[in-house]
């Protein structure tokens, strides 16, 4: 329990922290004393927290040249502090594009895991089917000059950062022509023009320097004397939320007040261990403690831009950290050699069917017929011609020179260095 003296610190912080909003929805059960390994997999099964309804969940209307849709509103943590809008409007050619985008990143998926079986690509690779809408929601409501950092399932954040398909699937296959020169492979994509920072490997790391890069937006808006106008998404999984460096990375956040939208994609396993077997509190969004938190039905695209858009807003405007958590779910295994004992084929058929986040979307689009079915058979026949072009264009690259295997990693050039204060730059030679 919180102390009154805790409680009194708490509130002498400009936070607005609601003490008695903390509900821990699972109490100790005998299930959890025994640490899970007595559960059999059908207790696993279900004991998974249920996906979302997708039940009459968005109702739309057309307001002029805008589709607007609204859905209900949103489980938030510190509440107080955050105006999470209702309704969204997107004009025609927005829905055209963002349903291309999550289109791509299926097909993009389905032909990694041929290609990948065929052994055309090697080593690790992590599909992110099943959790499209996250990733298109996400680059929906920010600007090619905010960043976003992410783990290692990172192919769709390359596609939605502006990559097109041929390089990132170039980049799997290992080849100087893909995304990071052949020399990253499928988890180490990244796009400088286009602030997407990978594509990192060690569970949890990229989130401090996450909050590095916001700390770096700050302190050069300072430097300039500018308005801070770009914002940085650190993404992480929910085994990585379970880090104490993710931890330590939000204290600072919310001490330097740096404006950091912190995204837990909560896909509901990390490798093959259920949440409801790692995590104690499977409310994500409640993680940060002073920091406010949102539950996202991350299937629905529609709900994802618009917490996405409302936490970017709110963080510039208060300078403060924000916490996203946003339900989906993985439907390939954690990587391809992953051979799926942990979860049954039913559990993901039932998603597949309910939650698939491109069907909620055709589903709320087509249920007041805003584009015709050739629409939907164009995107589809259009993706699964780029989609076999990349494949092709990836074969045909080369592989990286020899002369390449250490640039990129050490520093060749002279470069300053900042300090512990602004005036404190350091010129390396
Ligand atoms: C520090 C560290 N510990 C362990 C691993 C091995 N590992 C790779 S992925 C993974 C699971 C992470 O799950 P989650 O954060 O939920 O992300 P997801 O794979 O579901 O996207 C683990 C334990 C690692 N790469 N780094
Ligand atoms: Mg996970």
């Amino acid at each position: 329990m919180i102390s009154s003296a805790k409680q009194r610190l708490f509130l002498h912080s400009n936070q607005l922290l609601n003490v008695s909003s903390i509900q821990f929805r699972r109490q100790p059960t005998k299930q959890m004393v025994d640490f899970g390994q007595n559960q059999d997999k059908t207790t696993q099964t279900k004991t998974l927290d249920p996906m979302p309804s997708q039940e009459g969940q968005v109702m739309f209307e057309i307001e002029k040249d805008k589709y607007m849709f609204h859905f209900p509103p949103s489980t938030l943590f510190n509440q107080n502090a955050l105006k999470i809008p209702e309704s969204v409007g997107f004009l025609p050619e927005n829905l055209k594009d963002m349903y291309k985008q999550m289109v791509t990143i299926r097909r993009f998926e389905m032909a990694s895991d041929a290609e990948y079986k065929k052994k055309k690509i090697r080593g690790f690779c992590h599909l992110y089917d099943g959790q499209e809408a996250v990733a298109v929601g996400i680059s929906a409501a920010t600007t090619f000059n905010d960043q976003i950092i992410t783990a290692y399932r990172c192919h769709a954040y390359a596609l939605a950062r502006g990559d097109p398909c041929k390089k990132v699937m170039a980049e799997e296959f290992g080849r100087y022509c893909g995304s990071s020169k052949g020399k990253g492979g499928s988890m180490h994509l990244y796009n400088v023009k286009n602030n997407f920072y990978g594509g990192n490997g060690i569970v949890g790391a990229q989130v401090p320097v996450g909050v590095g890069l916001n700390f770096g937006n700050v302190y050069n808006a300072r430097l300039k004397g500018e308005k801070l106008d770009r914002i940085c998404f650190a993404l992480m999984g929910d085994g990585a939320a379970q880090q104490g460096q993710v931890y330590e990375a939000m204290n600072l956040a919310a001490l330097f007040r740096l404006p950091v939208v912190f995204v837990v994609e909560d896909n509901r396993y990390s490798m093959g261990t259920s949440t409801n077997r790692s995590a104690f509190d499977t409310g994500f969004y409640r993680r940060g403690n002073f920091i406010p938190g949102i539950q996202v039905d991350g299937q629905n695209v529609f709900q994802v831009y618009a917490a996405a858009k409302a936490a970017k807003e709110y963080a510039l405007k208060e300078s403060l950290p924000i916490l996203l958590h946003m339900q989906t779910y993985r439907y390939h295994g954690h990587s391809m050699s992953d051979a799926g004992l942990y979860r049954s084929g039913e559990e993901v058929s039932l998603i597949r069917a309910k939650n698939d986040p491109i069907k909620v979307f055709k589903d709320k689009l087509d249920a007041k017929k805003l584009f015709p079915q050739e629409f939907f058979d164009k995107v589809d026949e259009d993706v699964k011609k780029e989609v076999k072009e990349s494949v092709k264009f990836a074969e045909k690259c080369d592989l990286p020179p020899e002369a390449e295997i250490a640039r990129d990693i050490y520093q060749d050039k002279e470069y300053t260095v900042r300090g512990r204060s602004i005036h404190e730059v350091y010129h390396v030679k």
